[in-house]
């Protein structure tokens, strides 16, 4: 006790704790301006009750801070006390010396026991609760992660995407959780509860997005360390109503409107015709289909201007990879460059029947995506174009290979040369690639 009351004292005069008052001032401040700052101004919070899930844990994250605010109180009342009342003053006696206190010790070990019993009830109970299996009637999503990329299969529907994972609100989902490769972590803060995939082994994970959710986009990444690009290996999940889900399933499930009609739709008259049609294809694929889609063949896809602006890419390539200026892409010569590369060993398009590769992301509707490379960079002819020749340059470690002619390629070493591709020819896989609507 002698020893506590010297502390006490010392602790009492000590002049170096004016210097925190400022800092703690600015801290309180700072506080307050996040408590009263919505979610806008956090699209990464998972403080919020947009899931069953989510309002669990962030129910019980109430309740802790509520009980853990007044015992944080009650000890700082304490100590407060203890430092005024024994505060050394002029001619006070050294106090009485003391060894132990049966008393005082069983109470600072009774009280956190009970405190942590306390504190064990709601928690184990949200456990309980967020490991359950999933209703009967939940949409099955398969996740899958690859180095550095995310795969998602809705088996009931037959579709496989990437990067892009469309969720109905007021249906419960259910993620099942698998790794091509090592670890990874899937998680979408704004809808809370993030769960690791783990090598052979299956993990589950399920909520149910609230109808007020309706026409987000959420930002998701790996949370788990995977190597070199894990940074890079991010997704968005749009939640949209059940009616937009079935429309963009349904197209989703089948070939893409342009895979579809192709090769058969180039009319095979005389030769002028069959330039006309090429170079309405070329360049602005776009116009072309919209001037062929009268009455929307392409499902629903989430728009645009509904995005959040932290949900779109904004990096920028490395300047060191060179692209001819003004090459105009031509889809019809760029499907058959495609068919004929190595793209075919790792990559799958729907409809294309050369195209059955499953290394790499599903390209069947990639033009219907709003960004590539784990959502590295947005889904623009200039981006593309760079991708193509040379992935590695554009996200470390990519497990694509470099493929414009000329180009590094570190998988072996040495420069692209046989199978490489020019830059027209990868401005003809781009517009392929981007009608994929
Ligand atoms: C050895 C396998 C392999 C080959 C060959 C290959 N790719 Fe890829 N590709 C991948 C992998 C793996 C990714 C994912 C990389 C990442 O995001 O980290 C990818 C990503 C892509 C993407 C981005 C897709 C998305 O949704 O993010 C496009 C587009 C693409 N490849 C096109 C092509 C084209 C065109 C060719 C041929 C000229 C080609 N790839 C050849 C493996 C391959
Ligand atoms: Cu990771």
């Amino acid at each position: 006790m002698a020893s506590f009351s010297r502390f006490c004292r010392i602790f009492a005069g000590a002049q170096m704790f004016r210097g925190l008052v400022p800092v703690a001032r600015t801290a309180v401040l700072l506080l307050a301006v996040a408590a009263t700052a919505g979610a806008q101004q956090y699209p990464n919070t998972s403080f919020n009750y947009t899931t069953e899930m989510n309002e669990a844990v962030t129910h019980l994250w109430d309740q802790l801070l509520f009980w853990a605010t007044i015992v944080f109180v009650i000890v700082e009342i304490g100590i407060l006390y203890i430092v005024f009342k024994f505060k050394a003053r002029p001619n006070s006696p050294d106090p009485k010396h003391v060894h132990g206190n049966t008393a005082l010790e069983i109470a600072w070990t009774a009280i956190p026991a009970v405190i942590l019993a306390f504190i064990a009830v709601p928690t184990v109970k949200t456990i309980f609760m967020t490991q359950a299996k999933a209703p009967a009637n939940a949409l099955q999503v398969e996740v899958i992660g690859h180095q550095w990329w995310w795969e998602f299969r809705y088996p009931q529907y037959g579709i496989t995407t990437a990067t892009e994972l469309y969720l109905p609100v007021g249906r419960p989902v259910n993620f099942k959780l698998n790794t091509k490769d090592v670890l990874h972590s899937f998680w979408i803060p704004r809808l809370g509860g993030k769960r690791d995939l783990i090598s052979n082994r299956t993990n589950y994970l399920w909520m149910t997005p609230r109808d007020s959710m309706a026409m987000k986009s959420l930002n998701g990444s790996c949370n788990e360390y995977c190597g070199s690009s894990h940074a890079n290996m991010k997704f968005r999940a749009f939640t949209v109503t059940p009616e937009q889900f079935a429309s963009w399933a349904a197209h989703q499930r089948g070939p893409a409107v342009y895979g579809a009609v192709t090769p058969q739709s180039v009319p095979a008259a005389t030769p002028a015709a069959a330039g006309a049609a090429a170079t309405t294809r070329s360049g602005q694929i776009g116009a072309a289909l919209a001037d062929a889609a009268a009455p929307a063949p392409v499902g629903f896809i989430f728009p645009r201007e509904k995005l959040d602006p932290s949900s779109l890419p904004s990096a920028t390539p490395p300047s060191s990879i060179g692209f001819t200026a003004g090459l105009a892409g031509d889809a019809e010569r760029g499907q058959k460059v495609y068919s004929r590369s190595s793209c075919i060993g790792c990559h799958k398009v729907s409809g294309n029947p050369m195209s059955a590769g499953v290394i790499g992301p599903n390209l069947t509707h990639f033009g219907s995506r709003y960004s590539l490379g784990g959502s590295l960079y947005e889904n623009t002819t200039e981006n593309l174009v760079r991708w193509i020749k040379n992935a590695p340059a554009m996200k470390p470690g990519s497990l694509m290979p470099a493929i414009g002619n000329g180009e590094y390629n570190p998988a072996i070493k040495a420069k692209v040369t046989m199978g490489g591709l020019s830059d027209q020819q990868i401005a003809d896989v781009a517009a392929y690639l981007q009608a994929l609507k």
